[in-house]
């Protein structure tokens, strides 16, 4: 069996597992990262410095981010060195390889970390915009599906019609959501609500805050202040603090999570608008930048369109139909 063969059975049975919306939601990735590296790979007949400008460039233009596409570069040289191979078709599993190593990380778990013995509190940051709120949703409507009990806190009492938007979702899930008038104290909306939280022993209590980024240290210090709310109500909440960044956003999405990641106390990340957008490579920048697990994707603006993140079916996603590309453009 050849090689292309057998690589494209494997890569076949790994797809197997990808429900074909994590395929759908990197449609516009795989259009300016997939298909331009399979016909760099297949034009070029020779691994040389041309091919690797050539490879440099296509990943930067898909905001891989010029220091990880470096990096990776640097690796790819020292493999081609070190296998003695000048074809591009055999440096193709070799790249996947990698990408799949960077977004792996160093294998700290997946999932929301659960508390084992009371109310799991998790924690929504990120500037406006980016998709809080509708992740929160999503992702009651999966703990509602889990058979868990969920409240939510209206956090956000600073947008207009925030407040409404969580309620939506509320009752679109079928959870109650706990809320103040706008304007009011988000602390003390998240005091009122773990109280409520432990009144109802709900199993998970979700909080929306709000994402004024032209105020930034007034957030982070509204941030903060959140935190040691609901710190001093539940000994060891929030068991996460998820930080939402719009994949949309390209190269400001890794800046937003290198701001908020160093202060906020921020366990993991969540990227959402994967679909509809061309910059998934920025999700290998941000995984390879930060040392934060993403925990989700959002795929869509539907209840169900959120996505745990896994490292393998994402590179797999991307990359599925490449070798078998490379070898139909070969043959003709
Ligand atoms: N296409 C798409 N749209 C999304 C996704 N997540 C959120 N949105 C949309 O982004 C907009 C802002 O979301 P919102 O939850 O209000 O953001 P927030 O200000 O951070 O709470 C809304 O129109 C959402 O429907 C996603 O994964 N895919
Ligand atoms: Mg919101």
């Amino acid at each position: 069996m050849s090689f292309f063969k057998r690589l494209r059975e494997s890569i076949a049975s790994k797809t197997e597992a990808v429900t074909s919306k994590f395929k759908e939601g990197l449609a516009k990735t795989r259009s300016v990262l997939t298909d331009r590296v399979a016909e760099l790979f297949t034009r070029r007949q020779k691994i040389d410095e041309a091919f690797f400008e050539e490879l440099e460039e296509i990943l930067i233009g898909a905001d891989v981010g010029v220091n990880t596409v470096m990096e990776l570069i640097d690796d790819l040289r020292t493999e081609v060195k070190k296998r003695k191979i000048d074809q591009p078709s055999e440096l193709q599993p070799i790249l996947s390889e990698k990408l799949m190593d960077m977004l792996r990380g160093t294998g700290e778990e997946t999932g929301i970390r659960m508390n084992p013995d009371g109310i799991t509190v998790i924690l929504f940051v990120g500037v406006n915009g980016v998709g809080k709120t509708t992740t929160i949703g999503k992702l009651a409507w999966r703990f509602k599906q889990q058979g868990k009990s969920v409240l939510l806190a209206a956090g956000d009492t600073f947008r207009a019609g925030a407040i409404e938007q969580l309620e939506v979702w509320g009752q679109r899930v079928g959870v109650d959501v706990i809320k103040q008038e706008a304007g009011s104290d988000p602390a003390a909306v998240m005091y009122d609500a773990v109280q409520e939280a432990k009144r109802r022993n709900v199993d998970v209590l979700i909080c929306d805050t709000a994402g004024r980024l032209q105020n930034k240290v007034n957030l982070m210090e509204e941030l903060a202040k959140i935190h040691r709310v609901i710190q001093r109500e539940i000994p060891g909440a929030p068991h996460e603090t998820l930080l939402v960044l719009d994949a949309a956003t390209g190269q400001n999405a890794l800046q937003q999570a290198k701001l908020f990641g160093e202060k906020s106390g921020v366990t993991g990340l969540v990227l959402t608008k994967l679909d509809g957008t061309a910059k998934g490579g920025i999700v290998i920048a941000i995984r390879h930048e930060m040392s934060l697990p993403v925990k989700f994707v959002g795929l869509g603006e539907k209840m169900d369109d959120l996505q745990e993140f896994d490292a393998e079916q994402f590179v797999h996603a991307l990359f599925a139909g490449l070798a078998g590309a490379i070898e139909e453009n070969e043959e003709n």
